[in-house]
């Protein structure tokens, strides 16, 4: 057998390195168990199995059936659903499979605006739904809140084939009960998209779209805490259509060592601490944003009911790439983010999107948290003072060491 490449081996250990000695705020990431890691590491990943458990185009596959047996009864449990299927690559595929399960090319899909914290698979003009799909895109209102009454009035004007409930950069909660009546009112199928949320959502922090739309899709990576992926989660009525959309509609064989890795962070979903994590990753984000915005900096819809949190960076002097790469300077990692309304193009927006997923991940609580926003403020004040980065350095330097990433990884 071939030993380790020396140059990836070498990056491997970078990697690890970096995410040890920074912190990091993006929303969308987190920090998965060391058995996630080695679900995805294992050797499920030498297998083909195209089809689903029990009628597979390849022998062998007797484990496997099993293992996505358990991830598809574990997703069903864990979100009250009908049918799952647990074999998207990723969220872009699975909203994918749901365009092709109900719509035809040209249909109309109303979403939200990316500009307004939508996703760019919502119907960006140069993403595959854009391009495909026509799209009426919501916004938000003045205050950053979605206004029920524009996408009612939205949909009553278009009558779109879809309407998609889910966001990739809000921060409150979504009404999915409004947004299936106002399917209902006009016919569409509700598509609701809770990557972001969905460890909320099945902790029940957050109110569940389940029985209000039609299907459901999220990644099983952000505050999930799996593995990279995604699941698609609909009613009996739709199971054979979505299965059938993913493969062989769009995908061939399924990551079965993801799909494992799914199993696996299902099981610690389930689990009591799963809901306790939660709530402090609630807690945190309630906890940055009060400090943020006492320090100048806006935070779109003045602060934040789930893990993430907007803030307008511009009364700071900066934009968002500045910031983002500040930020980065001292090992704290937030991503550029376009915040509602802005005048600013989307490689350097006025905003960042922070996220308290993986930091809650780490260890950090309340009173971490204040301390590593109140460096990340002052530095931000005064980019340009050499000790106060020095200081946000130090603090970060601090905070990796009493919380250690992965103690036993080499
Ligand atoms: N890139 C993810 C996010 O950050 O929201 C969504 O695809």
């Amino acid at each position: 057998m071939p030993t380790p490449d020396p140059q990836v081996s070498k990056l491997l250990r970078a990697e690890l390195q970096r995410q040890r000695d920074g912190l990091t705020l993006i929303a969308s990431e987190n920090i998965v168990s060391p058995a996630v890691l080695s679900a995805v590491g294992s050797v499920l990943t030498n297998k083909y199995s195209e089809g689903y458990p029990g009628r597979r185009y390849y022998g062998g596959n007797q484990v496997i059936d099993d293992v996505e047996r358990l991830a598809i009864a574990r997703a069903k449990k864990l979100f009250g659903a009908e049918h799952a299927n647990v074999q998207p690559h990723a969220g872009a595929i699975a909203n994918i499979a749901v365009f092709f399960t109900f719509l035809k090319p040209g249909d109309k899909i109303l979403s939200m605006d990316l500009r307004a914290g939508g996703h760019l698979t919502h119907g960006l003009r140069i993403n595959i739904s854009g391009k495909y799909f026509s799209i009426i895109p919501y916004g938000v209102d003045a205050n950053g809140y979605i206004d029920y009454r524009e996408v009612a009035r939205l949909a009553k004007q278009h009558r779109p084939k879809m309407i998609i409930s889910g966001a990739s950069a809000y921060p409150r909660e979504i009404d999915f009960a409004q947004f299936g009546r106002i399917a209902q009112s006009v016919g569409a199928i509700h598509l609701a998209d809770i990557a972001h949320i969905a460890g909320l959502v099945i902790t029940g922090l957050h109110p569940s779209p389940i029985p209000h739309a039609d299907v459901v899709t999220t990644t099983t990576h952000k505050t999930m805490r799996g593995p990279r992926g995604a699941i698609i989660l609909c009613k009996k009525i739709h199971a054979a259509a979505i299965d059938r959309a993913v493969m062989p509609g769009i995908q061939g064989g399924p990551l079965d060592h993801v799909i494992a890795g799914k199993a696996q962070a299902f099981a610690e979903a389930l689990k009591p601490e799963f809901r306790r994590y939660q709530k402090q990753v609630i807690k945190n984000a309630a906890v940055m944003a009060e400090v943020l915005q006492a320090h100048g900096l806006m935070l779109s819809t003045g602060g934040t009911d789930n893990h993430l949190m907007l803030a307008d960076v511009r009364p700071l002097g900066l934009t968002g790439a500045l910031a983002e790469k500040l930020l980065e300077d001292v090992g704290i990692y937030v991503n550029k983010n376009l915040i509602p309304n802005d005048p600013r193009p989307p490689l350097d927006p006025s905003g960042i999107r922070l996220g308290t997923p993986a930091v809650t991940s780490r260890g950090l609580k309340e009173k971490d948290i204040a301390v590593l926003s109140h460096a990340m403020v002052q530095h931000l004040t005064r980019p340009k003072n050499l000790s106060v980065k020095k200081q946000a350095a130090k603090t970060v330097a601090i905070l990796t060491k009493k919380f250690p990433l992965y103690p036993t990884l080499k």
